[in-house]
């Protein structure tokens, strides 16, 4: 096969994933709208998902539950069962697998695939499409909403468009009409500011984008604007990551609100190093560099890395080091986006993840994990994270469009593997600050 004849990628979304867990399993939820959340006396709590049946009084994810019980008294509040969703997740994924090997999950419940070299043996795209939806509906009793193109930019737009239960297939060659009479607020790296900035000039929909002048946008954008006009166009040479190759382990958490508050900022990296390191130890690995990536409310994107003196799977290096390389970084700056990412695996140990005399830190870990399997990352928290009300960051990465997602999982991962999506190059606008840290420019890509 050329390397340019098209690929075939599947964009899979599960529809309302939380919520229609709880209705399939609970029969007196059918038909109802239903948030899950958190409820119960906590009135910081927030919608992590919420039914069909409760979008249309305008419930949505990420929404405080005091929000949702005015918008819809009637709305039925279920507690989180992260561990069930998890062991779902891993169904899911598990009958994407049958598909292609080539699968990225990128959250608990959506994952890419390629399935160029899957079509002899299954049919076309739209054929897999269909055979995916009915082993989801047969097997799980769930519906999942599945895009399909010659890219993962717009299959995941096509994924989206006609969810719930939907199918979109936009044959090779009809990317740049399907897109444009979209909203450009459906492209990847289309944030709030850049939609503002871009109605400058006149652009509502992918299709007026399309047609601007592409040297007058990176005038105005840098090189985030001739990426712009390549996206409007459908253009996206990512591929779809090779499970086994992946080499590491990271989270990402983009704030619902963005924040310069301390506390936040380090409980959520505290939050994101435990769900690496259970994530590492999970695997069998240890690593050795830890990499920050801090994003500021002006889109201005860092990531600082250093190594570790020792390769390690325990939380406190992974977070100390993480917090010596975020803090000079955060200072004075309203945050958007935070990611911690673990790297550099030399050693894959099977059985002696502890040295000797770890023995104490080992059963505490190990116990740690156990209660993580059994109830869920979130049962997990340290002191400082309780009674935050702060969404666990490693749940979902809620509104983090794919090009957004620096950092990867291990395969065991699917609903967190992530991986970077290309060599950052060196940024000349910040040199690294003394000591070990290395400064790489993401560029202004959201
Ligand atoms: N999630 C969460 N907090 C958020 C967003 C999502 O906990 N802010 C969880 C609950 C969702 C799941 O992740 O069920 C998947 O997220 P999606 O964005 O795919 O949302 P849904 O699957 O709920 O709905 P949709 O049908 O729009 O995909
Ligand atoms: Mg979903």
């Amino acid at each position: 096969m050329s390397e340019r004849a098209p690929r075939t990628i599947l964009h899979v979304d599960l529809d309302a994933f939380f919520a229609a867990i709880e209705q399939r399993d609970r029969s007196e939820l059918r038909g109802k709208p239903v948030a899950v959340g958190m409820g119960g006396a906590n009135d910081r709590g927030v919608v992590s998902a919420a039914s069909y049946e409760a979008r249309t009084f305008g419930v949505h994810s990420a929404m405080p539950i005091r929000t949702a019980r005015r918008l819809c008294p009637d709305c039925i509040f279920v507690p989180v069962d992260g561990a069930k969703y998890q062991r779902v997740s891993r169904e899911v994924m598990a009958i994407l697998r049958r598909f292609t090997p080539l699968v990225e999950p990128i959250s608990i419940d959506e994952a890419f695939l390629d399935v160029t070299a899957s079509r002899a043996l299954f049919g076309d795209g739209e054929a897999i499409a269909r055979q995916i939806k009915a082993a989801v509906r047969g097997e799980l009793e769930l519906t999942a909403s599945v895009g399909v193109a010659a890219t993962k930019l717009v299959a995941k737009i096509g994924s989206d468009l006609r969810k719930p239960d939907g199918l979109v297939v936009v044959p090779p060659g009809t990317e740049a009409a399907f897109l444009a009479p979209l909203p450009i607020s459906r492209l990847w790296g289309v944030g709030p500011s850049t939609a503002t900035a871009l109605r400058d000039f006149g652009v509502a929909t992918i299709g007026d984008l399309a047609n601007l002048d592409r040297s007058a946008l990176v005038r105005r954008f840098g090189k985030h604007g001739a990426s712009l006009v390549d996206r409007a166009h459908g253009v996206d040479a990512d591929p779809v990551d090779d499970p086994d190759g992946a080499k590491s382990v990271g989270h990402e958490h983009t704030f619902d609100e963005d924040t310069a508050d301390p506390e936040v900022l380090e409980r959520t990296l505290l939050a994101m190093s435990e769900g690496v390191s259970g994530r590492l130890r999970h695997a069998g690995l240890k690593a050795g560099t830890v990499t920050v990536k801090i994003r500021d409310s002006g889109f201005n994107t860092v990531t600082r890395q250093r190594g570790l003196p020792e390769p390690t799977d325990l939380t406190d290096p992974i977070w100390r080091t993480a917090l010596d390389l975020a803090r000079p970084e955060m200072r004075g700056k309203r945050i958007r986006l935070l990611g911690v990412t673990a790297s550099g695996f030399g050693v894959r140990e099977q059985l002696g993840l502890f040295e000797a005399g770890d023995e104490r830190q080992r059963r505490v870990v190990e116990a740690a994990d156990e209660v993580r399997e059994r109830f869920g990352t979130r049962a997990i928290t340290r002191a400082r994270l309780l009674r935050t009300g702060i969404p666990a960051p490693f749940e979902r990465d809620p509104g983090t469009a794919v090009e957004r997602r620096g950092e990867h999982a291990v395969a065991e991962d699917p609903e967190a593997r992530r991986r970077k999506r290309r060599p950052a190059p060196a940024n000349p606008a910040a040199p690294p600050p003394a000591g070990d840290a290395d400064a790489v420019d993401d560029a202004f890509d959201d």
